[in-house]
């Protein structure tokens, strides 16, 4: 049995949870509990809130977490980072009021910064060589400047318009995060191996994502061109079709560069395309 702790209500609660869906371990959701047990999988879930994850992993008291690499940057927690999940992705950023002229890191030499992440913070200001004052807040920080309790603030942003909407702009970017997979670093023998598993089944998932799976026919004497067009996890997949002259060429494609693979293979004579959904992939 292996513990892993999650988000129990935030901004990356649901998308820890779908992952695990997807991986075909079920949590049952309705019961959301502190505690629960996987149904055919041996894992239970560990519901927290974010600021604890890293040092109940650390502690020992969960074996694994899925938390934003903020937090863990800011605790400090001795946790191993297993795998970056690609969702939940932000900055951590200085921004000033938007009328100020930022001059570089020496803009800070004795203001006074709002955060809720001071150590990530003062280590920024330590390789700087800057003296600031942090002034720690827990919650809405962005509005702290116009509210005259500080002269700048480090937060986390994401598209920016938290930031425009207090009348901020971002100066300096110290840290880009994303929600991580962590691991306590003495996991025994058993875990290890659950872990293993664990990871087998979220990376065929995490592989899917942005990807299509494409297939369409072509004239045979367009295949080499359109194979070209098409380069797949080895090679794409040619079957004969039952008219002469013709093949289906099967192959995974990146999301963003289909429209410009589909034009390029019209071109070419390609018919009956159809682009499917792509669930799992497993090299
Ligand atoms: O209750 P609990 O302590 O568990 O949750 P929380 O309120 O502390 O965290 P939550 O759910 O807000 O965020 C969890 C994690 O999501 C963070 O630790 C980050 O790793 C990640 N994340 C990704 C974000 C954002 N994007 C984000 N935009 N966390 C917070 N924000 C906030 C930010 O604080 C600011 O107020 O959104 C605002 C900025 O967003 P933009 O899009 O306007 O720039
Ligand atoms: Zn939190």
């Amino acid at each position: 049995m292996i513990r892993i702790a999650i988000q129990s209500k935030g901004r990356l609660s649901e998308e820890s949870l779908a992952l695990l869906r997807e991986a075909g371990i079920r949590i049952d959701e309705l019961k959301r509990k502190f505690l629960a047990r996987a149904a055919d999988f041996p894992l239970e879930v560990l519901y927290l809130r974010d600021d604890d994850i890293p040092g109940v992993v650390a502690g020992g008291s969960a074996d694994l977490g899925i938390v934003g690499y903020n937090e863990v940057a800011e605790t400090g927690a001795e946790v191993r980072v297993v795998r970056k999940m690609g969702f939940g992705t932000c900055r951590l950023s200085l921004a000033i009021p938007k009328a100020q002229e930022y001059t570089g890191p020496s803009f800070f030499e004795g203001k006074r910064i709002a955060t809720s992440y001071p150590n990530v913070l003062s280590g920024w200001l330590r390789e700087n060589g800057v003296k600031a004052d942090i002034c720690k807040i827990m919650g809405s920080v962005e509005i702290s400047p116009a509210a005259g309790l500080a002269d700048a603030i480090f937060d986390i942003v994401s598209s920016g318009g938290t930031l425009v909407s207090n009348g901020l702009k971002e100066v300096e970017t110290v840290l880009c995060s994303e929600a991580v997979l962590i691991a306590r670093p003495d996991l025994d023998a058993e875990k290890q191996q659950i872990l293993d598993k664990l990871l087998f089944r979220l990376d065929a998932v995490m592989s899917s994502v942005g990807k299509k799976y494409i297939l369409m026919n072509i004239p045979n004497d367009k295949l080499a061109e359109a194979v070209k067009v098409l380069p797949a996890l080895r090679s794409p997949t040619v079957m004969p079709l039952a008219a002469e002259g013709w093949c289906s060429l099967h192959s995974v494609v990146e999301e963003r560069e289909l429209w410009d693979k589909i034009e390029k293979l019209k071109a070419l004579g390609a018919e009956g395309i159809l682009v499917l959904h792509l669930d799992k992939v497993i090299d």
